[in-house]
């Protein structure tokens, strides 16, 4: 049976990368960090086939314990401080975490593996948020980076680190550049998840109004339980390598309202929703829409969830929630 650590398995891809490993047949182990993680009851009860280890990327002891006791395969590092907006206000410890946190993940498996430097596989959880002001369009392996947050610098730290320790050490190191990808597991605070929550209280009558920033930036949007099939992938590869994961299509924040809204059978969202100066960044990647032939070429991987199904699907989900809690 092979056996899998994943780091940031409390986050949207932990849940859906636990359910496609231990589906295969894993061993899983899964990262939490904190004395008394109130995510860890939601990991029990959904993923109870996931063996819970403590530790925190923030910690390299901790690393090496938690590698000694899971003795993984594989490990896939998705721990991070991912919220871009909160990036800003809290830089240095994005740096650590987002950016210093790979080395420590890296540095953590290198010195566990021993000899055997091919030991255990790696896969780094890097983003399109390193190509920030986009430097080609679309954006594939080959595009220059220029992040434009601080979360966007970590991770392109933590990118070409990951490339270092599979050149300098012959590791079987993997990055993946993927995209922005959404589920009914997404994070309340980024926008998509925002949105479907707020439609779906404001088609029950909970809630009125919905207060978002810049409404035209424009993202390739795909499905995260289609993502976390690309990681497997990369990481069944013979050589280690880095991939664009993303659907070839982008939309704006708006045209993400105009499916949301109508799919809940409101057509005019513009009475319900306004800007709030709060919601915009100080610096804005205005446009991400991902080449993901090397992905097609090489891993066969193709998304099947279109846009406008996910946003039904995170709409639909969110209905269900609202319907069957009061407020
Ligand atoms: P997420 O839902 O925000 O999950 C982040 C995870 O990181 C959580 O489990 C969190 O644990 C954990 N974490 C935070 N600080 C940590 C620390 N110091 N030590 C160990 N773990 C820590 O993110 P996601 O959407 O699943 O994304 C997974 C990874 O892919 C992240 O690295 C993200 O930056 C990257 N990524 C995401 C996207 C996307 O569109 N979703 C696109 C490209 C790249 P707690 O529950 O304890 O906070
Ligand atoms: O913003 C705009 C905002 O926070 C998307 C993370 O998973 O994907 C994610 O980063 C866009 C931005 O995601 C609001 O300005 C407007 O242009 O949903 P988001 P993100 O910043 O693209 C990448 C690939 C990652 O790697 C990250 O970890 O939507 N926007 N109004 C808003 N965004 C938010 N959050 N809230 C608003 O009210």
């Amino acid at each position: 049976m092979p056996r899998a650590l994943i780091t940031g398995v409390t986050g949207q891809d932990g849940y859906y990368l636990s359910k496609l490993l231990l589906e295969k047949g894993y061993e899983v182990y899964g990262l939490v960090r904190g004395q008394n993680n109130p995510k860890i009851d939601f990991i029990r009860e959904e993923l109870p086939d996931v063996t819970i280890l403590t530790g925190d990327l923030l910690d390299v002891s901790s690393l090496l314990r938690a590698l000694g006791k899971a003795n993984p395969d594989e490990f896939y590092n998705l721990g991070a401080i991912s919220f871009v907006a909160y990036s800003w206000e809290n830089a240095s410890l994005t740096s650590d975490v987002t950016g210093k946190g790979v080395l420590n993940a890296l540095e953590a498996v290198r010195l566990h593996s021993g000899d055997d430097l091919r030991k255990v596989r790696f896969y780094q959880a890097s983003s399109s948020e390193m190509f920030g002001k986009v430097q080609q369009v679309p954006q594939s392996e080959m595009t220059l980076l220029w992040p434009r947050s601080p979360y966007g610098v970590a991770k392109v730290f933590g990118h070409y680190m990951t490339i270092n320790y599979r050149e300098s050490y012959g590791m079987h190191a993997s990055s993946g550049i993927l995209f922005n990808h959404e589920s009914p597991m997404r994070g309340p605070e980024f926008v998509t998840r925002k949105i479907t929550m707020a439609v779906a209280r404001i088609a029950l009558g909970k809630q009125k109004r919905l207060a978002l920033g810049n409404l035209d930036a424009q993202r390739d949007w795909g499905f995260a339980g289609d993502y976390v099939d690309a990681m497997w992938r990369m990481v069944q590869q013979p050589e280690a390598d880095d991939y664009v994961v993303s659907t070839g299509h982008t939309h704006s924040v708006r045209s993400f309202l105009d499916v949301a809204f109508n799919h809940a059978g409101i057509s005019n969202w513009d009475k319900h929703v306004y800007q709030d100066p709060d919601f915009f960044r100080p610096a804005e990647v205005d446009l991400l829409v991902g080449d993901a032939s090397k992905a097609k070429e090489v891993l066969g991987w193709e998304p099947k969830v279109s846009f406008e199904d996910l946003v039904r699907m995170m709409v639909d989900s969110d209905l269900e929630r609202e319907r069957a809690t009061k407020d």
